[in-house]
Order: C-alpha cells, then structure tokens, then sequence
C-alpha cells in the first residue's frame, strides 16, 4: 500500500502516478521510496513490459518539497549532495536501467527535480497546458537529477544554458519544436492517448525495445567503433529472441505480430 504513488496495472504496463497534487506532486522522501518501489515492480514482473508515469491533479511535479528544507529560524542547511546520493540520482538511474520502456505523460507544470525525472524517461508526452521550469536557479541551486546532462544533449548549450540559468518556463509546443521531447497532446487527450501509446509499446518487442534503450543511451558517451561492436552483439541477442522470430514469420505471413516480450 502506497500513500504518495499510486499504482495500477493495465493493459501490460504499469501506470503509476504521482500523487502529492497540493503540493503540486513535490517529492518528500516517502514519494521517492514507493516510486522506487513501484519501477522495481515494473522490473520484476515479465507481465509488466512498460510504464507510464504521470501526476494526479494539475501538476506532474514540483521537484523536491522545499517545506521539507525550511531554514527559517536558523534550522541547518540539510546536505543535498546525501540527498542527490541516496533519493534523486538512484531513481534517475532505475529509470535508466530499466528494461522496459517507461514513457512520461507531463499533465501540468514540470519544475525543478520533476522536470528532469521527466526528461530521464524514455518518451515524454506533454499536455499543451505543461510547462518545463529549471526552477533550481531562483533558489541558488543548480540542475539536478541528470538536467546539465540531458539539457545540452537534447537541446544543445545555448538553450540548456539559458533555460537553467534563467529558470523560464518552457511550453509543451517549444519543447517538441526544440527536441525536448516527443509530443505536444490536447490536455483532455493526454492520458488517453498516453495510455494507448504505452500499451502499445508493452505489446512490443520488450527485449529489442531495452536493448534499442541502453544503445541510444550509451551512444552519446561512446566512439563509433565501439558502438557498432555494441550494435552488433545487441542484434545477436536480438535475433535469438522469439519475438524476432515471430516478427518475421507475422511479416511473411502478411499479419501483425504477437509478441510475446520473449
Ligand atoms: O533538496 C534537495 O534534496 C536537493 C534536490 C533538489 C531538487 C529540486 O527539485 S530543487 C527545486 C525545487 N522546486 C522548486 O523550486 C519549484 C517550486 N515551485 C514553484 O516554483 C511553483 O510552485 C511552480 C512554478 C511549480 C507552480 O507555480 P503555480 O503558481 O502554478 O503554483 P503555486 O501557487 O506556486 O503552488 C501551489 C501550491 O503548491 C502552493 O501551496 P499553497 O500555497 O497552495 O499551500 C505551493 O507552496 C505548493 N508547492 C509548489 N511547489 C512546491 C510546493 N510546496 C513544496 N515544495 C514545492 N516544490
């Protein structure tokens, strides 16, 4: 049982969703646990073969609970690299690792952490109303959960600069058009859509669908060469899977392919 996530199986993923909305979905340490512990149920379930990650209410998420960093008073500052350590960078790297595709509807505002945790998805599908806010600078803080790693890589220097050091938000339509992510969806269309895109990937090939995720991924920390010897050993794998198998002989047979995830 989970109190700031919640959980639910569909049709062969996992949507999980945070749920914080008067706090905007910010993240507190429960919120990092169960989610956590839900993209472990993703993992460990072969009858799971994707999630979908949104947020309940208006927003997707407001990054960290600043009620929980309250200095006022004199109160310590907390160490935010134990932080980083042990709650943001573990999540960003589950998400990472996992050999599913997990994609993310961002439903509303995407500030701070929760931008971020939404760019380490695999494919982000936004509401036209969402807005992405690398709120970090207006409190003296710098991108964190992987942002000065995906910004430059998605969008380029110029514009992961400018977004970061200045904290404006950026609109669902901007960030499709500059690379940010995948799509910009009518608000009352997000989840729907969302949802059908999601199964339709969970009724993908699950084992070439995590090898073309850890390609993509190492590519841009990788020479050529060496990613074409990464290509290569990954089509071996690919091609002993039974869903290989299945995909050609649907292709011949002049029908869609079931496949299986195996
Ligand atoms: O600390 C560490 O461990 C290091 C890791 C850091 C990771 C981080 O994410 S740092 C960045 C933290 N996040 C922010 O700085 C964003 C703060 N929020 C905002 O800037 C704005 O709320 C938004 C731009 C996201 C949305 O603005 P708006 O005008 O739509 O809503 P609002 O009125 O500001 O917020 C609505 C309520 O949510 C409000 O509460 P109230 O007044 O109704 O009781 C507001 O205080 C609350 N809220 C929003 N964001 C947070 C929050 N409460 C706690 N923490 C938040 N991050």
């Amino acid at each position: 049982d989970t109190q700031t996530v919640l959980a639910e199986r569909q049709d062969g993923f996992l949507l999980i969703t945070l749920n914080r909305p008067d706090r905007l979905n910010a993240f507190n340490e429960t919120m990092h646990h169960e989610l956590r512990q839900c993209l472990s149920e993703a993992q460990s379930h072969d009858d799971i073969r994707a999630v979908l990650l949104t947020g309940a209410g208006r927003a997707f998420c407001a990054g960290q609970d600043l009620s929980d960093r309250d200095m006022r008073g004199g109160n310590e500052a907390p160490d935010l690299g134990h932080t980083l350590e042990t709650l943001y960078n573990p999540l960003v790297r589950q998400i990472r690792a996992l050999p599913k595709p997990v994609v993310c509807a961002v439903n509303g505002v995407a500030a701070g952490a929760g931008a971020n945790i939404a760019l380490a998805c695999d494919i982000v599908l936004a509401a036209h109303s969402a807005r992405f806010i690398q709120a970090f600078s207006k409190i003296g803080l710098v991108p964190d959960s992987g942002g000065t790693w995906f910004l430059p890589r998605l969008i380029g220097e110029a514009r992961a600069k400018a977004l970061a050091m200045t904290g404006e938000p950026l609109n669902a339509e901007t960030a499709v058009s500059w690379g940010l992510i995948w799509k910009a969806v009518p608000d009352m269309e997000l989840l729907k859509e969302a949802k059908t895109f999601t199964a339709q990937l969970a009724g993908g090939a699950t084992k070439g669908l995590a090898l073309t995720k850890q390609l993509i991924q190492d590519a841009s920390v990788q020479p050529l060469d060496r990613h074409l010897d990464a290509e290569r050993d990954a089509q071996r794998v690919a091609g002993k899977t039974a869903d290989y198998r299945e995909g050609v002989a649907a292709f011949l047979e002049k029908r869609h392919a079931r496949f299986s995830g195996s």
